[in-house]
């Protein structure tokens, strides 16, 4: 206690103490971490230590006046970040991006979800601050704050400069590269600490900022060369099967595969889809990608196959980007385009985007009826979605290409009691056990639109696609997706709960089942050959699903990745078949494959490369 009251340094040492302790146990309280050993223990330990001195450490060229007010600012606003970060972590699992906070659009809707993430025991996130402020303030003669020399100011930074570099070197042993490959904001997080990965993240925003305004179309040249030696050759079979008729496209809200042909409580969770699968395209290896951008994300990979942003939703980063998209496209043979989501027209900035990507008409909020009765959660339910979108259906031009994007499956999955036709199970997560629920009410909302789409003979004369958006249930709930499965969930299980359906119905087929490889990615070069277009200008990552050659990987976009027979998560490969933990002796070769092939799409985006591009002649524009 003397030595405390004694030391010049003791003001600065309490206040980074007290929150490095704090930050410590939130990493394992609040956040999921991995830790393979006892080495990234220790730099999980040694993490925040650094950026709390630096900041600290300022308040030696404060006047002495000012400088309890300054330790307490810092405090705060370090634990206001640090709190930010654990409520968007319980909702999204990720770490807070800077495009991610300036997304105001989507606010005001996010709030019933972000709201029930926030509990009143948070204040014990607060303690050390309470704690910090009570001997500052109420005990004024604990410390007397001292001026200091040159030299102690030096001999403190030069210490602190060599903690900085201690952890930034084990962190260079344990991830090579760590500050070049970051698509992995856990693997960031627990290297270098949530402050400092937080003034990386402003460094990032800044760089890519400045990309747009350096890039020129000579960037595109090594990307089309790539690009151009993945496209494979349509199925033959197949190609143009389509032509002329009308695309009917579902995105069913969070939905993942592993609720198909499943029962929770004895019954069937999606009796009506496990049905028509029976008599459509039904593909069970496919994979959503997306990033922070969830349903936009999904949208902008159907529509673009290129890959999202690593950070924040390109929707929001990118709208005013040039793209040659699935819409534009599909316009250029006749078709007219279409989106329907019952919600605020703004959220996601689809608005805007869809302005970007060419659509011809956007049914959003304004064009529903919403009313206590006929919504819940985030907003109108999805069979009178349904409903009274095919008012407007009925009356577009055809041939039209019509995306419908379901709501009524979202976190956190509320509902009607009248409106569950099953009920809840048993399991230690509430999210999971209602999650059932809400998809059962999904498919008999596509039940009653397919139904009303045979009424109305639209259906013999579309194609109808559907797929899952992205994952509904979060890593979070491993322990209850355990509980239903009766098995553990390893890493290599969460990878393979990335499946989400893809059903592909085409009047007059018969059904199968089609277990290759895809993903979101592939959605664009496929719908075109079903509908006979083959752009070969085009510029897009994916493979037709229905190629017999098709052979790229699933690459998620935080640089985990599946082949045919490898899937590589956490830093370890695992044998795509068994599920094994496996050698890769050239490992570090696909990996780069995989870094490369993200970075190719994301200069694209962020030089906004496309702008130097004439899509009908394929030439680069100087
Ligand atoms: C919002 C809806 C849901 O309009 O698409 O968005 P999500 O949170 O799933 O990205
Ligand atoms: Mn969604």
């Amino acid at each position: 206690m003397k030595l405390l009251k004694q030391s010049k340094f003791s003001p600065i040492l309490f206040a980074t103490v007290l929150l490095w302790v704090k930050t410590y146990i939130t990493y394992k309280v609040a956040f999921n971490i991995t830790i393979d050993n006892k080495m990234q223990e220790f730099i999980l330990l040694i993490s925040p230590v650094s950026f709390l001195l630096i900041v600290f450490g300022l308040s030696m060229f404060i006047n002495e006046k000012y400088r309890n007010k300054y330790l307490f600012s810092v405090s705060l606003i370090t634990s206001l970040i640090l709190y930010a970060n654990i409520v968007f972590y319980r909702f999204f699992n990720d770490f807070i991006t800077i495009p991610v906070m300036f997304q105001t659009g989507n606010f005001h809707d996010l709030d019933i979800s972000v709201m029930s993430e926030m509990n009143l025991t948070d204040i014990f996130y607060f303690t050390d601050v309470i704690i910090l402020a009570i001997i500052l303030y109420k005990k004024p003669k604990f410390w007397k704050h001292q001026s200091f020399s040159k030299v102690e100011r030096r001999v403190y930074y030069l210490t602190t400069a060599s903690i900085v570099f201690f952890n930034l070197g084990l962190a260079e042993i344990q991830r090579p590269e760590l500050l070049t490959r970051t698509f992995d904001r856990e693997m960031l997080v627990k290297n270098i600490g949530p402050y400092n990965y937080t003034l990386y993240d402003i460094y990032l925003q800044s760089k890519t900022s400045a990309q747009k305004a350096l890039a020129t179309g000579d960037d595109l040249v090594e990307i089309l060369n790539y690009t151009r030696s993945m496209d494979k050759e349509p199925n033959q079979d197949l190609f143009g099967i389509g032509k002329g008729k009308n695309i009917i496209l579902i995105s069913l809200e969070s939905t993942q595969n592993f609720v198909i042909n499943r029962t929770v409580n004895g019954q069937e969770i999606t009796p009506f889809l496990n049905d028509f699968i029976k008599e459509s395209y039904y593909f069970d290896n496919f994979y959503h990608q997306t990033g922070q951008g969830k349903t936009s994300d999904s949208e902008f990979l159907l529509d673009n196959s290129l890959y999202p942003l690593g950070r924040g939703a390109v929707f929001f980063t990118h709208a005013g980007n040039e793209y040659i998209s699935l819409a534009k496209i599909l316009k250029e043979n006749n078709y007219y385009v279409a989106s329907f989501h019952a919600n605020n027209k703004a959220f996601w900035n689809r608005n805007m985007m869809y302005q970007s990507l060419g659509y011809d008409r956007f049914y959003s909020l304004e064009d529903y009826d919403v009313t206590e009765e006929n919504s819940i959660g985030w907003g109108l339910k999805d069979i009178h979605f349904f409903k009274q979108s095919m008012d407007y259906l009925k009356e577009i031009p055809k041939p039209y290409f019509a995306k419908f994007i379901t709501l009524t499956n979202h976190h956190p999955f509320i509902l009607d009691e009248k409106d569950m036709y099953i009920q809840p199970f048993h399991s230690s997560s509430d999210i999971l056990n209602r999650y059932f629920t809400t998809v059962r009410y999904e498919d008999e909302a596509v039940k009653t639109f397919i139904e009303r789409l045979k009424e109305e003979g639209i259906y013999d004369d579309s194609i109808i696609i559907m797929y899952g958006d992205h994952y509904g249930i979060s890593e979070k709930h491993n322990e209850a997706l355990g509980e239903y499965f009766e098995k553990e969930i390893t890493p290599f299980d969460v990878v393979e709960l990335q499946k989400v359906p893809l059903i592909i119905h085409i009047p007059g087929q018969k059904g199968e089942t089609i277990s290759t490889l895809g993903g979101q990615i592939d959605l664009k070069p496929t719908i075109l050959h079903l509908l006979g277009i083959e752009k070969k200008t085009d510029i897009h990552f994916g493979q037709d699903l229905f190629s017999p050659n098709k052979d790229n990987p699933v690459i998620f976009r935080d640089g985990r990745f599946v082949t045919d027979k490898i899937t590589y998560t956490t830093g370890t490969f695992y044998d795509t078949k068994t599920g094994e933990p496996i050698d890769v002796p050239n490992g570090d070769q696909y990996i780069q494959k995989i870094l490369y092939e993200l970075n190719y799409s994301d200069q694209i985006i962020y030089g906004d490369l496309l702008r130097f591009y004439d899509v009908n002649t394929g030439r680069i524009i100087e």
